[in-house]
């Protein structure tokens, strides 16, 4: 229809062509009558005017009068002469300008359609089809590409080559022996096409409908008994570069960043590098596809063929800028792949890609008392098919040990057992896998590591540093593990294991406050029936458990299993009614029951936003527009605990003005903040407060790069602090903030979602905090915005943990041999939780501790779901 309007306009103007062309030549004829009569002073300027005509024009002719003749503009001061002979001059300007700018449009118009519109396109497919009624023949199965008399000799296809000619190859279908199957054949096809520019999208179209392809290899075979199915077709998109010398090559997948990649594609980019030169390539942007199964995905090759052994890596979903997407060759080449398939629109990858020498050899001898060496481009992927050797000595009276701070040497499927693929080795035992920080001691003054990797699969390897340590004396002050790491005295025999290989609990004196394990471990007592088998055989629990066929409630009583979720709180806490997995709906509503907002209760554990309609009026999956991070991909912590860019969206940073950060707070809407009461309790000295004194910063990673543009910064409007709140016990700490004006939802600023009043964080559940705070107990705050996984601590153990202290509107979460916590600075900020779907809940607010990070001190935090009403009664959410 479009096509047929432009034609139609093509014709127009045409004929508006033809048309002005008549009026330019009655406008000339015009020009020559006011010529002849034109003399003196005018006729010279005419003259001269008449040189600045073409020399078709300008060389006139004679009337019959003899009178000359010829083709002119008019000079401006014969214009009062025109006025009286012909219509005004601004008519013919105007003519004149109109003519131009017609024959301008229809020039552009031209060239557009036959230089762009009409420009060939190269549309390049390939794919295979099932032809049925085909019997298939050993003949069939030859190396080179079948000629088309032997395909037409069957009788059958004819014409349809022309449409999928060449075959690559026609073979029977899997599982069926050469000439075994009656009438069937698997026939792969490579098609290239040269349509005008303004038909490939609908060529696309076409490939992409198997129907439609169906209907064209009958109709080109002119043989409507021809019996095609399970057609396929995929756009081939193919690209050759080649580094160059000192300088980094880009490449990207077709139309990014303005539009998504193509789908039902096949595309692939030829990396080539100069000889004795290695290729190192990073994805920059990489947003494709969620991983699923046959999800599009990106491959990369260590050689130019895509053969599962040659495969380095295979991509899908969405990485944070930050996330190390770095991969190097072993060799002067690499090839790329994208197979995507008919949904999906990401918008693809940027990438960049340069040469590098190719190292002769990775291997080293260190000396000295201590040092550090790490796999080769740590922590980019190390290359495939790489040997390094490090032959370590420290000064003779020493003894040697190496401490992996950060190992990933994990090839997918391969079992960590026995390492068969990338590994490294000492003394004779190979390591791999992902593993926590670990020792490995030698008894004497050398040690030798080793690293392999094969032709597959990359990691980003090993950082590690060597010691010398004095055998007699290894850890000075300190209990040596078996494994020749250090811990603290106090550790030992605490019953928490330190040492990876358990040796800090063996061999033990169980203590007064510790209970003896039916194995021998000493554990402290007040893990005796606390839900959770501390010993490992159980014999902590034991004592504590219900009869058989009964469930334990929450607060220890036993009552029938049968019990369990029959609608009726047969434990008096709720306990057995509110873990049904099962919806129950429409039962008597109760505090632990979730209220649908018809006000009918159902009876199923956290049933907000899992993807489930559980309600009837579906109001548990409505404002679900939260809680869900830009970025698929979580990232493996190489060497910290910094996050990754857009990691936790909803994170804010309340700053004060002349102090910077202060404390924490959670993005809940556009307008909308939660953090702690405590942060606004007026001081002598600042009114904290006053909404004037502080500045919310959303979508910050680095505190010194607030003026990013992917950070959004607001003024405070309201803020409004729970009126129960008692800043002596920090009982009831929360606070609403209310933005200035609303934000903008981006890659990097996103809401959490709020739990609702009856939703269960268990005890045992990890659980994640982030913010700017102090990394050690009175530390300075961090400038990258942290992370840490902790765990939901039984509420019962920790109000004895902190001496009574805990009221139900608090959670303690931590993790009880210390180390990992929250401090000063995160205050008032998310801890969060994965739930259903993926999705993320605000569990708590950053509020207090005992301490940061002390052994059996967890951190207090904020219980959201009991002040969930509160929230609602002040934001409306
Ligand atoms: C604080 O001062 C603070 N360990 C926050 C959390 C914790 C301790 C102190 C928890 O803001």
């Amino acid at each position: 229809m479009v096509w047929a309007i432009l034609d139609f306009m093509v014709v127009l103007l045409f004929s508006l062509f033809w048309w002005t062309s008549h009026l330019i030549m009655k406008s000339q004829l015009y020009v020559v009558v006011y010529k002849c009569s034109s003399e003196s002073a005018d006729g010279e300027k005419a003259k001269g005017a008449r040189s600045h005509l073409n020399r078709a024009d300008s060389q006139g002719f004679m009337d019959m009068n003899g009178v000359e003749e010829g083709v002119e503009f008019l000079p401006t001061m014969n214009a009062k002469k025109v006025e009286k002979r012909g219509p005004k001059r601004w008519v013919v300007v105007t003519a004149v300008l109109i003519i131009f700018l017609l024959v301008s449009l229809l020039v552009g118009l031209l060239v557009w359609h036959f230089k762009y519109r009409r420009a060939p396109v190269q549309k390049v497919y390939n794919g295979h089809l099932v032809i049925q009624n085909l019997k298939f023949i050993d003949a069939y199965e030859i190396s080179s590409l079948p000629a088309p008399e032997l395909v037409m000799g069957a009788g059958i296809l004819h014409a349809a080559l022309q449409f999928i000619w060449p075959f690559l190859a026609l073979i029977p279908p899997p599982g069926c022996s050469n000439g075994l199957l009656e009438g069937s054949v698997i026939a792969y096809y490579w098609s290239e096409f040269i349509v005008p520019a303004y038909r490939a999208k609908a060529l696309d179209k076409a490939m992409a409908d198997e129907q439609s392809l169906i209907q064209m290899v009958k109709y080109k075979s002119r043989n409507p008994m021809l019996q095609v199915n399970s057609i396929v077709a995929f756009r081939s998109c193919n690209f050759a570069l080649h580094a160059k010398e000192g300088e980094i090559t880009s490449f990207t997948t077709p139309g990014f960043p303005n539009s998504p990649y193509p789908n039902n594609a096949r595309c692939t980019w030829v990396l080539r590098a100069d000889v004795d030169s290695i290729i190192s390539l990073t994805f920059k942007t990489f947003d494709v596809e969620v991983c699923s199964k046959g999800s599009d995905v990106i491959k990369v090759y260590n050689s130019l063929s895509p053969m599962e052994p040659d495969e380095l890596v295979t991509l899908c979903g969405i990485y944070p800028p930050s996330y190390n997407l770095t991969f190097l060759s072993s060799q002067n080449v690499m090839l790329v792949t994208l197979i995507t398939n008919a949904e999906g629109r990401n918008p693809g990858f940027k990438a960049e890609f340069f040469q590098l020498p190719k190292a002769k050899t990775c291997s080293k001898t260190l000396k000295g008392e201590s040092g550090t060496f790490t796999t080769p481009f740590y922590p980019a992927h190390y290359p495939p098919d790489m040997d390094c050797v490090w032959n370590i000595e420290v000064p003779s009276t020493k003894n040697v040990k190496v401490h992996f701070n950060v190992f990933y040497v994990l090839e997918p499927g391969t079992p960590v057992s026995s390492c068969p693929k990338d590994y490294v080795e000492i003394s004779n035992t190979k390591y791999c896998g992902e593993r926590s920080q670990f020792v490995v001691a030698s008894k004497n003054n050398k040690i030798t590591v080793r690293f392999h990797s094969d032709q597959s699969y990359t990691d980003t390897g090993f950082s590690a540093k060597f010691l010398s340590y004095d055998s007699s004396d290894p850890c000075p002050g300190k209990f040596t593990c078996n494994t020749g790491r250090c811990i603290d005295k106090v550790m030992r025999c605490d019953g928490w294991v330190d040492c990876t290989d358990a040796s800090d609990e063996r061999a033990c004196n169980c203590t007064t406050e510790q209970f003896r394990c039916n194995n021998g471990w000493c554990k402290p007592r007040f893990w005796l029936c606390d839900g959770v088998n501390d010993c490992g055989d159980d014999s902590d629990e034991l004592q504590c458990k219900c009869p058989d066929k009964h469930f334990k409630c929450s607060n220890g009583k036993c009552i029938p299993e049968t019990q369990k979720c029959d609608s009726k709180d047969d434990c008096g806490d709720g306990s057995d009614e509110g873990t049904c997995s099962k919806v129950v709906k429409s039962v008597p509503c109760k505090d632990y029951t979730y209220k649908c907002h018809n006000s009918l209760c159902v009876s199923k554990t956290n049933p907000e936003c899992d993807g489930t309609k559980d309600c009837d009026d579906n109001s548990d999956e409505e404002s679900c527009d939260c809680g869900i991070r830009s970025y698929s991909k979580q990232t493996r912590i190489v060497g910290g605990q910094d996050s990754e860019v857009g990691e936790w969206p909803w994170q804010v940073s309340l700053h004060v003005k002349s102090q910077g950060h202060i404390c924490g707070a959670s993005l809940i809407s556009d307008k909308w903040l939660v953090s702690a009461a405590h942060c606004f309790q007026d001081e002598s000295q600042i009114r904290y407060s006053d909404p004037k004194q502080w500045t919310a910063f959303l979508g910050l990673h680095d505190q010194s790069e607030r003026t990013n543009e992917m950070v959004q910064e607001r003024s405070i409007k309201r803020i409004i602090t729970n009126s129960q709140f008692n800043d002596f016990t920090y009982d009831y700490d929360i606070a609403v903030l209310e933005l200035q004006s609303p934000v903008n939802f981006t890659t990097t600023v996103r809401p959490i979602c709020l739990p609702d009043a009856t939703h269960d964080f268990p005890a045992g559940k990890e659980i994640w905090v982030t913010g700017w705070g102090a990394t050690s107990e009175g530390g300075i705050g961090a400038s990258i915005l942290q992370k840490a996984a902790i765990r939901v601590i039984n509420q019962t153990m920790c109000n004895t943990l902190l001496a009574d202290q805990i009221t139900s509107r608090m959670i303690c979460v931590g993790i009880l041999t210390g180390g990992i916590d929250a401090c000063q600075g995160d205050s008032g900020g998310p801890l969060v939780s994965v739930e259903s779907n993926n999705r993320l809940f605000l569990a708590g607010v950053v509020s207090w501790g005992d301490g940061c990070a002390r052994r059996n001190k967890p951190g207090v935090y904020t219980r959201v779901s009991k002040l969930r009403d509160w929230i609602k009664q002040h934001t409306s959410l």
